[in-house]
């Protein structure tokens, strides 16, 4: 069930074409917003002759496909050739990237492109790139969405991937909680801990949710605490379609549950709905690769008063040093906000965020991935040192 960011189709993926003149720096463009040095650039017109593309994670995005194009005014020999195969891309993408170089004086190949790209009724922001500290000569507000940028500025690509952000928000979908797990009519199993703690005569918000979506999809569903999981199946005429069972039980649950029988927990279906589960995943993956001495930050979303065994100070950081045998420095901070400096850090997790909405969330998600920095939440690592993640789905 752990999942690549490569695996989701490229069909599947928002495609953002970039457009623009030969060296105009659309290649450069890529490398800069991918943070990785994938696309051949140089000072020479003409670098890149076929479309390429370039799959990220652009949170709160998710999956997108860049796609470098050869420039639009290619007049090589077989530049017709080029800017009939950039062109296929202009048909097909979601959102165009129009890089114009402020070096650039055409004029008339600006607005070409800007009408060209109106046409096909796409999405666009224009790059204005090599900047320099000077603006450019062209006066390229004319033609709308415009961001200022040298490609070799971090702050600088910030200001446009959230122009990106801007320009595709209404194409995010958000996930569901259960609806891809189940059909209508299935029967679903909740399991509780045999002891429900608090709150007293109450279920957690996580249950209440779960329940009330899978009868939102027309499940039936039954919840049972762990000593009578054995019986409720023995009682059913079917096996249930899915089981959803709480973390702490995670173990007695699946040697009950039988192999063939769908497994989730709350806390995965939690994590797939607040924030972007692949990378969390991925988040808890980099936990194998810690070492002595790294530092490892906990941020919870609201402070409260700490318990003896509370989860952000003693038992994750326990669990992490058990599983980990390493000697690891472990800071907290709560709030909303991320006051320190956090680039010394070779991991981050997170609250489950029951206080903060999915897009506060995923903004957190983005300044850990943006400082390269792998960020987990804590449903998804206790999950994944346990061991769990093997064996359920979400
Ligand atoms: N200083 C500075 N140089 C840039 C910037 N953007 C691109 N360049 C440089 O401009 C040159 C051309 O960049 P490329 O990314 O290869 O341009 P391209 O549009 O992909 O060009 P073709 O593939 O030939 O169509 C390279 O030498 C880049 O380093 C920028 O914002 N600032
Ligand atoms: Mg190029």
């Amino acid at each position: 069930m752990v999942s690549e960011i490569n695996q989701t189709p490229k069909a599947l993926r928002l495609h953002i074409g970039v457009f623009g003149d030969t060296n105009a720096g659309k290649s450069t463009f890529i490398n800069a917003v991918t943070g990785q040095n994938i696309a051949l650039t140089s000072p020479v017109a003409g670098t890149t002759t076929d479309p390429v593309f370039k799959p990220m994670e652009l949170l709160p995005l998710g999956p997108v496909v860049f796609i470098d194009t050869a420039g639009l005014d290619d007049k090589s020999e077989l530049g017709q050739i080029r800017v009939e195969k950039s062109m296929e891309q202009l048909e097909v993408c979601d959102a165009a990237v129009l890089v114009i170089s402020s070096e650039s004086q055409n004029v008339c190949s600006v607005k070409e492109y800007v009408s060209m790209i109106k046409s096909k009724k796409i999405p666009y922001v224009i790059v204005a790139n090599k900047i320099n500290g000077k603006k450019s000569e062209l006066d390229l507000e004319l033609y709308g969405n415009v961001v200022s940028a040298d490609l070799n500025d971090k702050n600088d690509i910030g200001k446009i991937k959230e122009a990106l952000i801007d320009l595709l928000k209404d194409k995010i979908e958000d996930p569901v909680l259960t609806a891809d797990l189940v059909h209508p009519g299935d029967l679903v199993m909740l399991t509780a801990p045999q002891d429900i703690q608090a709150p007293k005569g109450r279920l957690i918000l996580p249950e209440v949710q779960v329940l009330r979506d899978l009868l939102d999809n027309n499940c039936m569903v039954m919840t049972v605490t762990s000593d009578n999981i054995r019986n409720a199946l023995d009682s059913l005429k079917n096996p249930p379609a899915l089981v959803v069972t709480d973390s702490q039980i995670f173990k007695e649950v699946n040697e009950i549950i039988p192999k063939d029988i769908p497994l989730t927990s709350f806390s995965l279906l939690m994590a797939k709905i607040k924030g972007d589960i692949k990378s969390l995943i991925k988040g808890a993956e980099s936990i194998d690769n810690l070492t002595d001495g790294d530092k490892v930050l906990i941020l919870e979303s609201c402070s409260h008063h700490a318990m003896d065994d509370d989860i952000a100070r003693v038992k994750i950081p326990n669990l992490l040093r058990k599983y980990t045998g390493k000697n690891l420095v472990i800071d907290n901070i709560s709030g909303q906000n991320i006051s320190i400096n956090i680039k010394d850090y070779k991991l981050a997790i997170h609250c489950g965020g029951c206080m903060i909405n999915r897009k506060a969330m995923l903004k957190k998600q983005r300044i850990f991935s943006d400082a390269g920095i792998p960020m987990t939440n804590f449903g998804v690592c206790i999950a994944y040192m346990n061991g769990m993640l093997k064996r359920i789905c979400y």
